[in-house]
């Protein structure tokens, strides 16, 4: 009759001592969009908070929460079916400023993309394709 009891605890014991990492560094899963955007997503502070924030696509999440979304170009859902040209984007300080700029890298062969962050201007991001350059 104690077999039970005895059996249930150190179950329940050993799945409470696996979730507790001894690395303690946890996760939470965020789900960011239930639409196809884009094949990959980054980490920067887009809007200079010192708060990292989640860039993918056409769109970034402002942290810490991630609930904002904010669109830098014209936001396109794509069909699960395919690929979306959206494979990379990679939030830098490219222009110098505080203002994290996104390099959009698409499909390869196609040219890759620079936004520029407009800051705390209420103007849109200024768009530049860079040259497709090919290696062998
Ligand atoms: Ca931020
Ligand atoms: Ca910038």
């Amino acid at each position: 009759m104690k077999t039970v009891p005895v059996l249930l605890f150190t179950l329940l014991a050993s799945l409470s001592a696996r979730e507790v990492p001894k690395t303690g560094i946890f996760f939470k899963k965020v789900q960011l969009s239930d639409k196809y955007l884009t094949e990959g997503a980054s980490i920067g502070d887009i809007n200079a908070d010192g708060k990292p924030d989640v860039v993918a696509g056409p769109l970034w999440w402002q942290g810490p929460d991630f609930q904002k979304s904010h669109a830098y170009e014209p936001v396109i859902v794509f069909p699960i079916t395919g690929y979306s040209p959206n494979f990379f984007t990679f939030p830098d300080l490219i222009t110098k400023d505080k203002w994290a700029d996104i390099l959009k890298v698409g499909h390869p062969t196609r040219p890759a993309h620079l936004a520029i962050n407009p800051g705390e201007k209420s103007v849109s991001y200024t768009h530049l394709t860079l040259p497709t350059i090919y290696s062998v």
